[in-house]
């Protein structure tokens, strides 16, 4: 048993949609309303964060460089953000492995958080100046969620301290502008310590997500920020974007990575989640941090929905774009 959960895994003093939160009304069955419009979670996503995607669209706040590369990735993230436009979500809220918390799952309630982001193994691609908003209400309902449901969980209010830069990232491939409002979630580090326990407490979490962003009428889109198989190169060879270099990393990880995709294209679900574990265990996946399996639990895991836009691997790391659109869903 983990230490991070103050109740067992599974104790569940609340009821799951079909029965609607407690305090608001059950939702309509899916087929006899079209809601694109309504509060909930409104889309999941698989949201990558090599920071060579980063360095590779050049933006002003980035201080290095590139002549591009890794572009079908980042053509994925624009089709990507065109959808998210059209979404017009109140808040995004993410998780990401490299906000690495040793105790508990930490909520970021900075209002404000901005400073200055440096990926400490590759400080020639990112080093990002940042500046954007907190949805501090929801962080606080998400975090007082998630310990009513068993976890540890701690609001981190420290105004000084550096935004990691998965988050940063994920966070500017999605929205450039930076002008939706976020909630930023920290990968507890248990997984990589009890293998066997790490995937059910971000079943929980991803469950008190959605109940705070129900009981607070928020549209959201949720974001679990992952590589998928995460075998990589040790050195770079000359110019970081010359895709001569840039292939997966071995035959046996890039057929594993499509085996999941392939689920996730015909929406079975189901096989997915007991698929994860496996994946990890043959792929060394980066979902063991567990921000793919805290997603799709937020979203109830949903059968026969989810989207590939776009596959490509960053120094051997395989690396996918995806999107569940949960519009008329809910
Ligand atoms: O964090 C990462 C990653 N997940 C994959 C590839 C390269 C760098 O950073
Ligand atoms: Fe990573």
């Amino acid at each position: 048993m983990s230490s991070v959960f103050k109740v067992p895994v599974g104790d569940r003093t609340w009821q799951r949609r079909s029965g609607g939160s407690p305090g608001l009304p059950a939702p309509a069955p899916a087929d006899t309303a079209r809601d694109d419009g309504g509060p909930g979670i409104i889309a999941g996503l698989l949201a990558p964060h090599p920071p060579h995607l980063l360095y590779a669209e050049n933006p002003p706040q980035n201080e290095p460089r590139s002549e591009g590369g890794w572009e079908v990735l980042r053509w994925a993230y624009e089709d990507l953000r065109r959808r998210i436009r059209e979404m017009n979500p109140d808040v995004i809220v993410l998780h990401a492995p490299h906000w690495i918390t040793m105790v508990g799952h930490h909520v970021n309630c900075v209002p404000n958080p901005r400073g200055f982001s440096v990926e400490p193994i590759f400080p020639h691609l990112l080093r990002y100046r940042y500046d954007f908003r907190t949805d501090v209400e929801l962080a606080e309902a998400i975090a007082d969620q998630a310990s009513d449901d068993g976890l540890v969980t701690r609001k981190m209010r420290n105004e000084g301290v550096r935004v990691d830069y998965a988050t940063i990232t994920a966070l500017h491939l999605l929205n450039p502008e930076w002008d939706i409002p976020v909630v930023s979630l920290s990968a507890n580090n248990n997984p990589y310590f009890y293998s066997t326990s790490s995937l059910d407490q971000m079943e929980v979490l991803g469950e008190s997500t959605r109940k705070a962003i129900e009981g607070l009428g928020r549209r959201a889109i949720v974001a679990g920020s992952n590589s998928l198989s995460h075998l990589h190169w040790e050195r770079e060879q000359g110019l970081p974007e010359d895709m001569t270099y840039e292939h997966a990393y071995n035959h046996h990880q890039y057929r594993w990575d499509m085996r999941l995709l392939e689920l996730i294209r015909a929406g079975r679900t189901r096989e997915l989640r007991e698929m994860i574990p496996e994946h990890i265990e043959q792929t060394e996946s980066e979902t063991k941090a567990g921000s793919l399996t805290w997603m799709l639990s937020a979203l109830g895991w949903p059968e026969n929905l989810g989207e590939v836009l776009g596959y490509g691997t960053v120094i051997g790391t395989g690396n996918a774009v995806c999107l569940w659109d949960m519009r008329g869903r809910r």
